[in-house]
């Protein structure tokens, strides 16, 4: 069987996730460099296989699948790794709120306060909304501070899960941030029991943001 085809360049928030989940699950996969510094995702080769033009895209025997949290829950059920990914319902959902809250609610927040505070990459470096993504960052670290204290050590609870792989790339990003962040005890601990798994090492806390 041809090895999973990963499009996207390794120092991308979202490219990450996926090598993350490969290394957990011991899946064997080729990876191409594209995105910002390397090839443009705007180039018609790349726009053929993913028409939103954003990393990553895996290509998994002749299918192409984009959106990092969606590859890394198939990724997760292909390989029945039920202990990662729950087949209870419940479970299920647990894990599924804390991935849509990853994507949703902190990269708005991070738009703020890591492209435009720490990049100062236009639009998102106006001031206003560099100070907006940072209280917004902050407050919801501390969201994932007293949850941790109150239903850790991991996201969904005793075990580690997918879920903590898109949170586990939101507090590394916490922690590279340069501002005057506040302290969060739940929240660093959980990063030090993240970084005792080889795979968060070698994909995220890695020295890049
Ligand atoms: N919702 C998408 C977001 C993907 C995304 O924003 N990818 C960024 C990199 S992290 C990208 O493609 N940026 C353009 C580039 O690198 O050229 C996902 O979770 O996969």
């Amino acid at each position: 069987m041809a090895k999973l085809r990963i499009l996207g360049r390794a120092n991308s928030f979202n490219v990450r996730k996926v090598l993350w989940v490969c290394d957990e699950l011991g899946i064997d996969y080729t990876r191409e460099d594209w995105g910002r510094g390397f090839r443009p995702t705007s180039d018609a080769e790349f726009m053929r296989i993913n028409p939103i033009g954003l990393v990553p895209a895996v290509i998994d025997d002749g299918q192409v699948l984009r959106e990092s949290n969606t590859i890394v829950r198939y990724l997760a059920s292909k390989h029945k790794a039920d202990h990662l990914y729950p087949t209870d319902l419940l479970q299920r959902a647990s894990v599924e709120q804390w991935m849509d809250w990853a994507n949703y609610e902190t990269s708005i927040s991070l738009r703020g306060a890591f492209l435009g505070g720490m990049l100062n990459e236009p639009p998102w470096n106006n001031p206003w909304f560099v100070e907006q993504g940072r209280r917004q960052i902050a407050k919801e670290v501390g969201q994932l501070d007293g949850h941790l204290a109150a239903a850790g050590p991991y996201v969904t609870g005793e075990a580690f899960t997918i879920a903590d792989i898109p949170i586990g790339l939101v507090v590394n990003r916490w922690f590279c941030l340069n501002f005057e962040k506040p302290v969060y005890p739940a929240v660093a601990a959980y990063y030090e029991r993240l970084s005792t798994r080889p795979a968060y090492m070698r994909h995220v806390r890695n020295g890049l943001p």
